[in-house]
């Protein structure tokens, strides 16, 4: 038997649900993850990805040392990113001053607003503060974001619109307390699958009733009482129309909407045309399905919505998501123990790094850029002249690539993101990525996007480092270093602190400065803990074996499992009246199929972390999923090359023929850089949240041979250090 050298308990790099991990390690080797049982977020379960998604850490294209690049990358050259010619290898004083010289000259050429940075939903809290911070206090641009904007914008602007508030209301564990619960875009099973093991066991156990609403046969289908199986897209008929039936058939909780909500007539006004049969034409889910389906919501004696994706991503992820909140704020399931309006946060820390501030409308603690009142609250902390931080919205993830074209944006600082594989309609994005002047890429890899950076910051990853995670139920984790950094690399937080005292001497800005010296993380989440009252009773010793959740108000405040028990943020919540909007591009003749891309459970995202260890090999490539009777009216086999085209791009991939999806759309997940989803997504925004519609665009499928299947040199490129 095998006794280990140390054991170090941490919280999972992977998704929003925040599991505890023990790290075995020998030799400062990590050769084993396990969990505790009374782990609070998963009873010692793990999926895939925890437990043995850890082996990217010793991956040998993890990039060790600071690289400078000498021959700037040609246009339309990825691959070359992966040749070593191309790279020099520096120390890091030279890496740190080269980016000085290169920041505060463009900044002093091309004006504050000039240079933009992204933040890492990866990363901790306190590396995500400390970029914002050097972002505000230094370079005075607000011009910073992060992934959330093409993730849950959607629900958080119509979260902010209706309650003030854009947290999951209820704590994930409590979905055993509801007697019915719905779930809509979100593929539960494979993206939160801890959260789904509860949710079965919701079903199986406790007895409650599920409602899916979603466009494919997801795993979590099998648990439901219902499917709805409605056409992407098409949210807000559907759900509107569920609220016209609570209206007409008087299922709506009178003394819930009169306490605590507001300009009720008017949207019920707005709900009128939404009748069953309106919606059945528009989603193709029939009438009765519907009326029922409104019937089952409203009785409970504790409903809940559960949400992802499905809803936020679309030209009108604002209204899906209001249709949802609406059908909460009729019923009164919010407020209170298992019930409640619950958008599963994705990656591991995006609650905290938006609670940190890395966004561009908001200080840490969402404290509005554009109000005096926080700006002179920001400059008093960081010593900063009256006036001195911009009151100037920045811009979003989304604008910043695009305001590489007209020149308003020069430079790019890359915290841990790969925008070259996330971001939609990725061709039109390659060409805009290289108007770009100066780009750092900070990362354990040289990514697709790091394929276009001048300067490489090896940053180490979460099992190198201490610091906090914040998880989707709003509880703020310990994590904590099982091993060294390896090589030369080091800690976001540390990398920045750095950086900061540099450019700081350089500009030799007269009186007092901003507060660089940090020798530990906790003191960043300390003086994090100053500025953001929802995070002021957080400290590493009260967070040492069970995380709190927040808001904690002070060193005695036990955290808050439930939000708005009394009220909410905005006093009342506010219904909005709706319109039915069709998606941005419908099929037609020519591109007749529906595209949606999305997740599979093994890999992550653009696959950095994931295909750079085991689990490419339990997943090693994308598959267009396509239902049989589209496959059969194609002449398309299971197995066999496809084309998939959209008015934007092609890729060529293997079709897998199943009824995982429905008539008529298409599944990509877009993990593959060989057969990239997002060379077809389409890049039209919602009009408030300015995210993409990653979830629907036309496509057409044609039959393909085999040696027009990309090389797989192409995904080898990757590996090769
Ligand atoms: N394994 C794994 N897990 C992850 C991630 C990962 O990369 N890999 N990423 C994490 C992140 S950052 C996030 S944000 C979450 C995302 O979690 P999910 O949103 O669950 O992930 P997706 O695969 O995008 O699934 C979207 C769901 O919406 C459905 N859908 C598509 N179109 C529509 C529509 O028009 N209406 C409705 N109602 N539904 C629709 C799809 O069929 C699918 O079930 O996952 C997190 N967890
Ligand atoms: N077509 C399509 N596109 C999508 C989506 C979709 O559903 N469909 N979903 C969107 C969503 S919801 C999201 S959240 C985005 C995700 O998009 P991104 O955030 O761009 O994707 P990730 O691959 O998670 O990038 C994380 C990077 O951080 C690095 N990293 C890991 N740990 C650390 C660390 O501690 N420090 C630093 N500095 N780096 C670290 C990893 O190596 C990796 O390169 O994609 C979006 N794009
Ligand atoms: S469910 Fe999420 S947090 Fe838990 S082990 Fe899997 S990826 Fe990690
Ligand atoms: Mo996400």
């Amino acid at each position: 038997m095998i006794t280990p050298d140390r054991m170090t308990r941490t919280t999972c790099p992977y998704c929003g649900v925040g599991c505890t991990l023990d790290l075995h390690a020998r030799d400062d080797y990590i050769y084993k993850v396990t969990s505790p049982f009374d782990a609070v977020s998963n009873h010692g379960n793990l999926c895939v990805k925890g437990r043995f998604g850890y082996d990217f850490v010793y991956n040998r294209a993890r990039v060790l040392t600071p690289l400078i690049r000498v021959k700037r990358q040609q246009p339309g050259s990825r691959a070359q990113a992966f040749n070593l010619d191309e790279w020099r290898s520096i120390s890091w004083d030279e890496a740190l001053d080269h980016i000085t010289n290169r920041l505060t000259e463009i900044s002093r050429r091309s004006g504050a607003d000039s240079l933009a940075f992204y933040g890492c939903a990866k990363a901790t809290n306190e590396d995500n503060f400390l970029l914002q911070k050097m972002a505000r206090a230094l370079f005075r641009t607000n011009n910073i974001d992060h992934c959330t904007r093409l993730c849950h914008a959607g629900s958080v602007v119509a979260l902010q619109k209706a309650l003030g508030s854009s947290a999951m209301s209820n704590t994930a564990a409590e979905v055993i307390e509801n007697d019915v619960f719905i779930i809509t875009g979100s593929n539960t099973a494979e993206t939160h699958p801890i959260i789904a093991i509860q949710m079965k066991a919701a079903v199986r156990k406790y007895g409650a009733k599920l409602i899916v609403v979603d466009p494919r046969r997801i795993e979590m289908v099998k648990e439901a009482t219902m499917w709805l199986a409605l056409k992407p897209g098409t949210d807000v008929a559907l759900f509107s129309a569920m609220a016209h039936v609570i209206l007409k058939e008087k299922l709506y909780n009178e003394a819930f909407i009169r306490a605590r909500t507001q300009n009720f007539e008017a949207f019920a006004e707005s709900m009128e045309k939404f009748t069953p049969a309106f919606a059945e034409e528009v989603s193709g889910v029939p009438v009765d399905q519907i009326v029922q389906a409104a019937r089952l919501y409203a009785r409970a004696k504790n409903g809940a919505i559960y949400w992802t994706l499905g809803i936020s991503q679309s030209s009108h992820g604002t209204d899906n998501a209001l249709s949802i909140i609406h059908l909460a704020l009729l019923t009164g399931h919010i407020g209170r123990r298992g019930t409640g309006l619950n958008p599963l946060r994705g990656q591991n820390n995006v609650q905290g790094t938006s609670d940190a501030g890395v966004m561009p409308w908001h200080y840490p603690g969402y404290q509005p850029v554009d109000s005096d009142v926080s700006a002179e609250k920001f400059e008093k902390a960081w010593r900063i002249e009256s006036g001195g931080l911009s009151r100037r919205r920045g811009l979003t993830t989304t604008e910043i690539i695009s305001a590489a074209a007209t020149g308003e944006v020069r430079s790019l600082y890359i915290m841990g993101e790969n925008p070259m594989m996330s971001e939609p309609n990725l061709n039109h994005t390659h060409e805009l990525m290289k108007e770009l002047e100066f780009i750092v890429a900070q990362d354990l890899f040289i990514n697709e996007s790091g394929a276009f950076a001048d300067v490489f910051l090896p940053s180490c990853s979460w099992a190198e480092k201490d610091g906090t995670f914040t998880n989707t139920d709003r509880r703020v984790q310990r994590v904590r270093k099982a091993i060294e950094p390896r090589g030369k690399s080091r800690p976001d937080w540390s990398i920045i602190c750095d950086l900061a005292q540099r450019i700081e001497k350089h500009r030799e800005r007269n009186g007092a400065s901003a507060y660089w010296g940090y020798s530990h993380s906790e003191e960043i989440l300390r003086e994090m803990g100053r500025l953001v009252p929802e995070y002021a009773g957080v400290t590493y010793a009260r967070i040492e074996t069970t995380g709190l959740q927040t808001p904690v108000l002070d060193e005695n405040h036990p955290g808050t499992p439930v939000l708005f028990t009394d009220t909410f943020p905005s006093g009342r919540a506010t219904f909005h009246p709706l319109q039915y909007i069709p998606s941005a591009e419908l099929v037609d003749a020519e591109y007749s199929l529906i595209l949606t891309t999305g997740r599979v459970l093994e890999h992550w995202h653009g696959g950095t972390m994931t295909r750079h260890g085991r689990l490419d090999e339990l997943y090693p490539e994308a598959l267009v999923e396509v239902h049989p009777g589209d496959a059969a009216r194609l002449g398309v086999k299971d197995g066999q090359a496809v084309h998939v085209a959209s008015r934007r791009g092609t890729v060529c991939l293997r079709a897998r023929v199943t009824d995982k999806t429905t008539p008529g759309v298409v599944f990509i997940p877009f993990f593959s850089v060989e057969a990239s989803a997002n060379t077809l997504t389409i890049d039209v925004l919602d009009p408030y949240a300015r995210i993409p519609e990653y979830k629907i665009c036309a496509v057409r499928m044609t039959a393909a041979s085999e040696e027009d299947l990309p090389h797989p040199h192409v995904k080898a490129e990757r590996g090769r250090w």
